[in-house]
């Protein structure tokens, strides 16, 4: 699964120190220095993949997202100053620690490599031991970086995807959607009476009605894309989902809400209100932007008609629809 099928309370990067295989790929003109890596690195828990030219390493590297890139410096072709630039200036490949390798001893190298990105130097011939430590220090600090990108992206109460990750992704969401004529349904909802939940029974349980709203959310279908937007709302993304699908997810998830029960809040009944909109209801230039405003014009008229219900604002191919909750007479 790629990217997309990540969930943010279960994060698929395992924390620095833990046990996983990482990948190395190694950039060498010389058969020897590659057959010397792999032997001295074969007790790591490492991939190891091998290419003897730069433009051949760059494209590997591209191929496999490794860790971490051993670079010789005195390579055929593109050397290794022009194959670090090659590296660093692609968003795909500049986050890979680069560790030079190099038999020049010169300090106008080193200094330029550092200058450049690269995270270390090794002097050939290496020690295998100084070998080992140094590939060791690189992993663990593109483990670090790839946990700060990913902590970057969370909201740090409920663990689901922040606002920054909900624009990024809802722009990607529907660049796709329309260059595949795919559906994308977007739902935003918003607790009811949410400050009053605040004011008459503590924050920190309004922390906890937040948090347990957030579990709700990110319980359904992998593909889906739970997020906190702010406050007491919250989007959500549903690529591939069209508005009858979309209004059936957030029944499902009015209804959950409203069933908590919240042991020693006496009296308190969690809802929210929720608004949707469906990409194929907007005209051609539908923008991110175009289905956040739809979204939430449908969760306004949510909160006007009574809150704790989904409305979802008609198109040109959708009918207007509300769902509320059932009273049952008494
Ligand atoms: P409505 O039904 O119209 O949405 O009313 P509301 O009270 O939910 O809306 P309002 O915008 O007046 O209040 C939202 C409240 O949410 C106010 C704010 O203090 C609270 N809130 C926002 N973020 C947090 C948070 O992280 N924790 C807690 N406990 N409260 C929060
Ligand atoms: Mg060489
Ligand atoms: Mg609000
Ligand atoms: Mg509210």
């Amino acid at each position: 699964m790629t990217r997309h099928g990540e969930r943010p309370i279960d994060p698929p990067t395992a924390p620095p120190g833990a046990v996983q295989t990482q990948r190395v790929v190694a950039i060498d003109d010389c058969d020897l220095i590659h057959r010397l890596l792999r032997h001295h690195l074969r007790h790591e828990a490492i991939e190891i993949h091998s290419a003897l030219r730069g433009e051949e390493g760059v494209e590997l590297a591209r191929e496999l997202d490794p860790d971490v890139v051993l670079l010789d410096i005195e390579l055929h072709g593109a050397d290794g100053f022009e194959v670090l630039a090659s590296l660093k200036g692609d968003p795909r490949t500049s986050e890979i620690a680069v560790v030079f390798l190099s038999a020049s001893g010169s300090t106008e190298h080193r200094v330029r490599a550092l200058e450049l990105g690269a995270v270390d130097f090794i002097a050939k011939p290496f020690a295998a031991a100084e070998l080992k430590a140094r590939v060791r220090s690189a992993l663990r600090l593109r483990a670090l970086v790839r946990m700060l990108a990913q902590k970057a992206r969370i909201d740090g109460l409920t663990g689901l995807w922040n606002r920054a990750y909900f624009d990024q992704r809802l722009q990607e969401e529907v660049s796709e959607s329309r260059r595949y004529a795919r559906a994308l349904s977007l739902i935003l909802c918003d607790l009811d009476h949410f400050k009053e939940i605040n004011d008459r029974h503590g924050h920190p349980l309004g922390d906890a009605v937040l948090t347990r709203f957030g579990r709700i959310l990110a319980a359904g279908r992998a593909s889906d894309v739970a997020c906190r937007y702010g406050g007491e709302e919250f989007g959500l993304i549903l690529p591939g989902i069209p508005a009858e699908g979309a209004m059936e997810v957030a029944e499902r998830l009015r209804r959950q809400l409203s069933e908590q029960v919240w042991p020693g809040a006496e009296g308190l009944r969690t809802t929210a209100s929720f608004g949707i909109a469906d990409l194929a209801a907007l005209d051609g230039a539908a923008t991110p932007a175009s289905l956040i405003a739809a979204a939430d014009e449908a969760l306004y008229r949510a909160k006007a008609g009574g809150r704790d219900r989904v409305y979802c604002v008609a198109g040109p191919s959708t009918e207007e629809v509300e769902t509320r909750p059932v009273r049952r007479s008494a």
